[in-house]
């Protein structure tokens, strides 16, 4: 089978925060559908869409209260056809997220599960308390608990994430066949595939209380438990293998040997998943607290995960993760330097490469100062339980304001224009005051911009076998410098990374394929931030 999904450059929209058209202040469809070319023009092959469902946006989209319908601050499902339409034209495939561990609270199963004598109860977990505690120890991922109390019927439901967000239960088979049907849905309307959020935890084989932890009590419950691994197979056999389609699983909390299970091609599960161990590195044991950012642990992670998978999903940045060059790179002093090596990284790794809105044109962190400026459940949340724990407040600024989802949820930047060129009414969210110098049209013009230089290494990409599909050999790691091989029977391309501000010395010979600081030679030494793709083997 033509496993296409291998060959393309992906791209994850934001929706709310993408493109306004209409001037409520949140990104819509229409604003999606007038950027189409622009993502043709930067080389993109796979558009995946964050939720555009109907919600009541408790957590932006991914507590959904109708799967089959559109938001109205989105559009309507005919300028979804529309878009879908013309992403097929431009030969751009479509991909939804899939949110099936949860639903809004606000969605008719749960309205209708609310009452204990309905069909729909037994779609969600409902628990008497014990002796007036909750129904077990576990904790949630947005910091809170994860049971909440229902008065009507005394009885207690799980939401592994916010409250209004309770999950399903996929021991009830009815549960998963609505789902089918969901995903049929889509697909008949001509979507490419899923992006599942948070696949490995929907299967919970057990209720009982779990050991004591830092993070997520419980988890060992429902993390990649054997009854997800077979919905995740029956899926596939009963949906997806009759589309010419694919899945990436969002996998939380994944090592190698169980991302390895299930992605394993011959276990007909999923197709590549998002692992986290990467994006780890510079947080002590949760993201709240981060430490210095060092390279060699992170190209190590890199190395270990292209060796143990045959294919990964490789990302730097998406809507829950601080922006790439304020964290892996430098947002001061090189940040157009370090945006442009941290493109070469992403690209010439093995597997399918996904860019975030706005990465290709180096966006930053976000610039707020103060609580009133964050919209994000999550970081509500957290910046709560901070206050409880009596932890200074501003320590517990600094944790938002490193970790803190937002940061890559401001609106994308297409003009210096008003608003970033985003929106004529009022943002939803604040906009980075760096637009009037970070913005697409200044870029477009500029042809050693980060855009530029994204459309130089997409399209190259695009046209290099070796780049797609060769096999991946790490030469060297040091401090703060990443060498590796991309190989096949035809040839092999040496990529030489460096995460230094200092000119970096590094023996290799062949001729510049692409480099950061577009040369034609290459002396031995690389200057700060520099990427660079060489033809040939080191010393051959
Ligand atoms: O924010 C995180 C990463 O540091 C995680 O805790 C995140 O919540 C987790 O990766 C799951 O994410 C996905 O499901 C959530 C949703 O809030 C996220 O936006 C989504 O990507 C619940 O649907």
């Amino acid at each position: 089978m033509n496993q296409w999904w291998r060959d393309r450059v992906a791209y994850q929209i934001y929706p709310r925060s993408f493109l306004d058209s209409d001037g409520n202040g949140i990104g819509d469809l229409r604003g999606i559908i007038h950027k189409l070319p622009y993502l043709k023009e930067l080389g993109i092959g796979i558009l995946w869409l964050s939720p555009v469902y109907c919600s009541p946006n408790d957590d932006n989209g991914y507590d959904i209260s109708d799967y089959r319908d559109i938001h109205p601050d989105f559009g309507t499902m005919a300028e979804m056809d529309k878009l879908l339409d013309l992403a097929k034209k431009l030969d751009i495939r479509v991909v939804m997220d899939l949110v099936i561990n949860h639903t809004s609270d606000e969605h008719e199963w749960f309205k209708k599960s609310r009452d204990p004598e309905s069909p729909y109860r037994d779609y969600y977990i409902w628990r008497p308390g014990r002796n007036g505690r909750k129904p077990n120890n576990w904790t949630s991922f947005f910091a809170e608990d994860c049971w909440e109390y229902d008065e009507h019927s005394g009885e207690y439901y799980l939401h592994l994430f916010s409250k209004k967000q309770p999950d399903l239960n996929f021991r009830n088979p009815k549960v998963l066949e609505e789902i089918k049907d969901i995903m049929r849905f889509w697909l008949h309307k001509g979507v490419s595939g899923f992006r599942c959020d948070v696949i490995n935890v929907i299967f919970k084989e057990s209720l009982e209380d779990g050991r004591k932890r830092m993070i997520l009590t419980g988890r060992e419950h429902y993390l990649t438990r054997e009854g997800t691994h077979e919905i995740l197979r029956e899926l596939r056999r009963d949906v997806l293998s009759r589309f010419d389609c694919f899945t990436v699983g969002e996998t939380v909390m994944v090592t190698p040997k169980t991302a390895f299970d299930l992605s394993d091609p011959s276990r007909k599960e999923l197709d590549m998943l998002f692992s986290f161990e990467h994006m780890d590195t510079d947080a002590v044991i949760v993201k709240w607290f981060r430490t210095r950012f060092r390279p060699k642990k992170f190209c190590n992670v890199l190395c270990k995960w292209q060796t143990a998978l045959d294919w990964n999903a490789n990302y730097f940045e998406n809507h829950d993760q601080p922006r790439c060059v304020s964290r892996f790179g430098d947002d001061r002093d090189y940040r157009s330097e370090s945006a442009k090596m941290l493109c070469v990284l992403l690209l010439s790794l093995r597997g399918t490469p996904f860019i975030y809105q706005g990465q290709e044109i180096g966006m930053t962190n976000f610039d707020f100062t103060s609580m009133e400026q964050i919209r994000d459940v999550e970081s509500f949340n957290v910046y709560r339980l901070a206050t409880r724990l009596h932890f200074p407040k501003a320590f517990r600024w600094h944790m938002i304001q490193q970790s803190g989802r937002d940061n890559a949820r401001t609106p994308m930047q297409w003009s210096p224009g008003r608003n970033a060129g985003f929106s004529s009414g009022t943002p939803w969210i604040g906009i980075n005051r760096n637009y009037t110098d970070i913005n697409v049209e200044t870029q477009e013009k500029n042809p050693s911009s980060v855009l530029a230089f994204y459309q130089k290494m997409i399209r190259l990409r695009n046209k290099t076998k070796l780049l797609k599909s060769g096999g991946f050999r790490c030469v060297k790691i040091r401090r703060k410098l990443f060498v590796f091989e991309r190989f096949n029977e035809s040839g092999s391309i040496t990529v030489i990374i460096s995460f230094s501000k200092k000119a970096v010395r590094f023996r290799a010979s062949g001729k510049p394929i692409l480099s950061t600081c577009d040369r034609s030679e290459y002396d031995g030494i690389l200057r700060p931030y520099e990427a660079i793709l060489l033809q040939g083997r080191v010393g051959g």
